[in-house]
């Protein structure tokens, strides 16, 4: 059993809470036991975090460095801004899956450019909520992968 984790930037603690309309009605605990669930039937450990703290998010990647099979990330507002979010992940050997909630190339400009997509292997944005399931399956598959490589 290997770990994936999912990690959450700034202000998705209020997911389910504020702007429905663009992001949904889920909470992040939903998510994050939607996430718990799949991981189990996938075989898979989940460690799920959130933080509106940069450094909060580079400490887990350095962590997933040492334990980590994959990583799946919302770096949320960090996505357009953190080439330090982007140099750790750099350093992560295995899986990196970029999420978006929303479809950040329907919104303002200013969401369209992506740090982290320089070093995600896969890119889901748009499909609400869901995309951290579909972002766990990808993750998974790759880990596989590698491990028979
Ligand atoms: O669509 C996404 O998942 C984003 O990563 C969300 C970020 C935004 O800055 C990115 O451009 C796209 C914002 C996260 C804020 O989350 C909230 C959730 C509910 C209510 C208010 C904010």
């Amino acid at each position: 059993m290997s770990l994936i984790y999912v990690l959450n930037g700034p202000n998705l603690d209020l997911l389910g809470k504020r702007q429905p309309h663009i992001y949904g009605h889920e909470t992040l605990a939903d998510v994050e036991a939607d996430c718990r669930k799949l991981a189990a039937e996938l075989g898979h450990e989940i460690r799920f975090h959130q933080s509106n703290r940069e450094y909060e998010i580079i400490d887990w990647i350095h962590e997933a460095r040492e334990d980590g099979a994959g990583i799946v990330i919302n770096p949320a507002a960090f996505t357009h801004t953190s080439l330090a979010i982007l140099d750790a992940l750099n350093t992560f050997e295995g899986p990196v899956i970029e999420i978006h909630i929303s479809n950040v190339h329907k919104r303002e400009s200013f969401r369209h450019h992506s740090f982290v997509s320089h070093r995600a292997d896969g890119v889901i944005c748009g499909l609400g909520t869901e995309g951290y399931q579909l972002g766990i399956r990808r993750a998974a598959t790759m880990i596989k992968a590698a491990s028979k490589s």
